[in-house]
């Protein structure tokens, strides 16, 4: 039916991932993307995490992962990716086997309604019969790639699904002759060039007015993993203008002498924050409530919100303008008067107390969950990317990475905050990240993914895992009280001893005690050829308390500082 010529369209966009899962009705499609030498092809049996894989491959690389499984609950498993694609904004490309019409709604076996089966999570749904090729179907056949393609990666990206009627004999089509009916030299059948323009004069112009007229700015930062090189411009800009800059390790830009590293700690303390007259803010809102919290209350405040799709980030309703502007290139073209160097000054003196608050509030504790986040961010070389779980991995990362010079890249799924496939994300991200990969994953988040372990047969991956015996970000909750009904409901403890999955999916393990012990751990994890778990044991109940101890240090230190 041409899946040959779809598949050869794909690669010429660009595609070189795909992620495939077995089945009768899908085979078509799925040996049309093995075949295809441009594209790596790599089997998962587990859908849900294939999808998760291909999120993974999507968000380190910006290219869009393609996905093939065949009918029934096969296709149902990649929703949970679907949808964090969706609300990250990461482009993949669902392609689902389905019976032909005259199957559908008979009885039929292993089919189901897969007709936008995503819902609105998916930014574009079609239909692909199962004609023969002929010279129409396969031009059509072509520009269909080409339209997948691009509206996955254009605009607010996302995901889109195809849906494949597929008739038997579920066979795979003849390879494409010498002469395979594309486009000369290697292009796809549409381009769409992107015309980035220069940010509109009146922008520029109109921010630079606001930032002379308020000079005590700050420059609030939140994931952006979609332009890599945001980051830096956030912190260049930060410096030229000299305002403090809370960034979110998620958004790259917690960088540079602007940085202000521990505004999580610092805005927990509601006597300290001085009141800024503008709040700049580019990408997602942090994960951070204090800051989210100080951010809803700044009634005073200009706030601007820069999203160059225009997406709306802000449950507070504080933000009073979106600019759906390139934040970079509108950044980048501001030349701003330095703002106010005392105000600047009165941030970094708090960050320097709380900085050696914290040191001084973890270091009786040993090695700690905190502890682990900290080091990691000393730590890790600048070509290393950080996987971060949800739940208090992603927290703590926000709270103790120290702010340097060139941290490593960091990633997360923030876009619905699901605790699954960070196992298979991160392998995801293994397969197409320069540097070593790092998960930072809790033991309730690891063992949601465990079968993603699969995927250590064929890439590296370090997991550091903090292993508290349950979910320990309900420990802060005030719901802990509740006894046992809160252990057995919420807390979930499971006594497992995760070294029987490192045996059982060929992955090394490690326990480690203390800090050197974890330093040298993690150093032999790194080394290794293969995928290893670093496991630090600790207490969800002290895990709080420490938290609480760092709080309480911070809120001090930083009232005798100022
Ligand atoms: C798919 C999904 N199910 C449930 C939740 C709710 N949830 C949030 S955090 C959490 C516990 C996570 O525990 P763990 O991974 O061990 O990390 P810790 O809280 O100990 O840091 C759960 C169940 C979620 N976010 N996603």
């Amino acid at each position: 039916m041409g899946l040959r010529a779809f598949v050869d369209e794909l690669a010429r966009c660009g595609v070189r991932e795909a992620c495939t899962s077995p089945g009768s009705r899908s085979t078509p499609l799925v040996l049309s993307l093995a075949r295809e030498p441009r594209i790596r092809s790599t089997s998962h049996l587990d859908e849900r995490c294939a999808a998760f894989s291909a999120l993974g491959i999507a968000k380190a690389s910006g290219v869009p992962a393609a996905l093939a499984c065949t009918s029934g609950t096969a296709a149902a498993n990649y929703a949970p990716a679907v949808i964090e694609a969706h609300e990250a904004r990461v482009p993949i490309l669902v392609l689902t086997a389905d019976r032909p019409p005259e199957l559908r709604d008979l009885g039929a076996g292993q089919t189901i309604d897969q007709v936008k089966l995503y819902g609105s999570a998916a930014k574009w749904f079609m239909e692909v019969d199962g004609h023969a090729a002929s010279p129409e179907r396969l031009r059509w056949l072509r520009q269909l790639a080409c339209r997948a393609f691009w509206t996955a990666v254009e605009g607010r990206a996302g995901p889109v699904h195809l849906n494949f009627s597929l008739r038997e004999p579920l066979t795979l089509d003849e390879p494409l002759p010498e002469d395979d009916g594309g486009r000369a030299g290697g292009r796809p059948w549409v381009t769409r060039p992107r015309v980035a323009g220069a940010p509109a004069p009146q922008l520029v112009e109109g921010l630079k007015a606001e930032l002379t007229a308020r000079p005590r700015a700050v420059l609030v930062a939140g994931r952006a993993e979609r332009d890599p090189a945001l980051g830096p411009a956030l912190a260049a800009f930060a410096e030229r203008a000299a305002i403090p800059l809370l960034a979110d390790p998620l958004s790259g830009a917690r960088r540079g002498p602007a940085a202000i590293a521990h505004y999580d700690a610092l805005l927990r303390d509601p006597e300290w924050p001085p009141a800024p007259q503008l709040v700049i803010r580019v990408g997602d809102l942090p994960t951070s409530k204090p800051l989210r919290q100080w951010l809803h209350g700044l009634e005073d405040a200009l706030q601007l919100s820069f999203d160059a799709e225009g997406a709306w980030q802000d449950p507070g309703g504080a933000v009073a303008t979106i600019l759906a502007a390139d934040p970079r290139a509108t950044l980048e073209a501001i030349d701003p008067r330095p703002g106010d160097r005392g105000w600047l000054e009165r941030w970094h003196r708090a960050d320097r107390a709380a900085a050696a608050a914290i040191a001084r509030a973890l270091s009786p504790a040993g090695l700690s969950e905190p502890r682990v986040a900290a080091e990691l961010g000393a730590a890790l070389p600048r070509e290393a990317t950080v996987v971060v779980a949800s739940s208090m991995p992603v927290r703590d990362v926000e709270t103790f990475f120290p702010a340097r010079e060139q941290p490593p890249r960091v990633l997360a799924n923030r876009g619905a905050n699901g605790i699954d496939g960070t196992v298979s994300t991160a392998f995801g991200v293994a397969s197409v990240a320069d540097g070593p990969v790092v998960l930072l994953i809790g033991d309730v988040a690891l063992i949601h993914d465990l079968g993603g372990l699969i995927a250590a047969g064929r890439r590296k991956l370090t997991i550091v895992l903090l292993h508290n015996d349950g979910g320990g970000i309900f420990n802060f909750l005030p719901v802990s009280t509740q006894g046992e009904a809160f252990v057995e409901h919420v807390a979930t403890p499971h006594g497992l001893d995760f070294a029987h999955a490192a045996a059982l999916f060929g992955c090394g393990y490690e326990a480690a005690e203390d800090v050197e012990g974890f330093r040298a751990a993690l150093g032999r994890a790194l080394a290794a050829e293969r995928t290893s778990i670093v496991a630090v044991h600790t207490d969800r109940e002290a895990n709080v308390a420490l938290h609480r101890a760092v709080w309480d240090e911070v809120a001090g230190s930083i009232r005798a500082a100022t």
